[in-house]
């Protein structure tokens, strides 16, 4: 086994397990952030042949309430699978995951292909048939969401499933940076943000991530969704709870734990 095959072996009898292991990058120094996103696209490969499919993509780390709270400083992308489709307020079922949270994001859904080098922010709202609001759920499968960028990477950054939003939007209607979001756990408002908090703009991060995905040869294709990054802290999805988050102009989305 090449370490790359041994890192996503150990990632994906994480999930099987349910059980968290510790970062990668502990046992193997010398792993770089390369190698991390072929450690992902094995991990995604091995699912693709169990059935599922590639729905889009993921950008992480895009706000700083989320670098400050999993303390890495740098935004990361991952996968989207078919697999961790949501409905909005249906149950998730605890016992599949290992300590899942939920975090509020702004969704694209891409009509047209974006390939970079040189996307802009402009180039994504023209490219999106519709945005809409989202909960992520992210189980890190590495023990306590301790990580560094290329551990996380490497776990396909946290992604765990997908739950969207109700009301589908053009975007060129919208301000995205100024769409403010309540996030409530059992009917508490436990913190708020705005659009703003993912790059200045969701609509930047979407643009990096088509300029990255442009680097190894990928584009953002059309028909995807693509979740810009958490706004605020994740909150754990403790056993009861219900988390939702409301979002001026998208409507609400939920989480129901059981
Ligand atoms: C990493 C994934 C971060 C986001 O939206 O910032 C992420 C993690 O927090 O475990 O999905
Ligand atoms: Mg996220």
């Amino acid at each position: 086994m090449t370490i790359t095959e041994d890192c996503a072996a150990e990632l994906e009898n994480a999930v099987r397990d349910r059980s968290a292991i510790g970062p990668l990058t502990v046992d193997h120094p010398a792993l770089t952030l390369d190698d991390a996103y072929d450690v992902q696209a094995l991990v995604v490969q091995h699912r693709l042949a169990g059935g599922e499919r590639v729905i889009g993509a993921k950008l992480g780390l895009t706000s700083r309430a989320k670098q400050v709270q999993m303390n890495v400083d740098e935004p990361v992308y991952g996968q989207l699978l078919s697999g961790g489709i949501h409905a909005s307020d249906d149950p998730v079922v605890l016992a599949n995951y290992i300590h899942p949270r939920v975090e509020p994001e702004i969704v694209f859904v891409i009509g047209d292909e974006l390939r970079g080098p040189g996307v802009t922010a402009g180039d994504v709202i023209a490219a999106t048939r519709a945005v809409c609001c989202g909960l992520e759920i992210i189980d890190s499968r590495f023990a306590d969401f301790k990580f560094t960028m290329t551990d996380v990477v490497a776990d396909n950054t946290s992604a765990a499933g997908i739950v969207m939003g109700p009301t589908y939007v053009s975007p060129a209607d919208l301000d995205l940076s100024l769409i403010g979001v309540l996030l409530e756990v059992d009917g508490q408002l436990v913190t708020t943000a705005a659009g703003a908090a993912t790059m200045g703009h969701p609509a930047d991060a979407v643009a990096m991530l088509a300029n990255w995905l442009g680097e190894r040869g990928q584009a953002i294709e059309a028909g995807w969704v693509v979740f810009s990054g958490g706004l605020t802290n994740a909150v754990p999805l403790a056993p009861g709870t219900h988390v939702r988050a409301t979002f001026g102009h998208l409507g609400s989305v939920g989480v129901r734990a059981t």
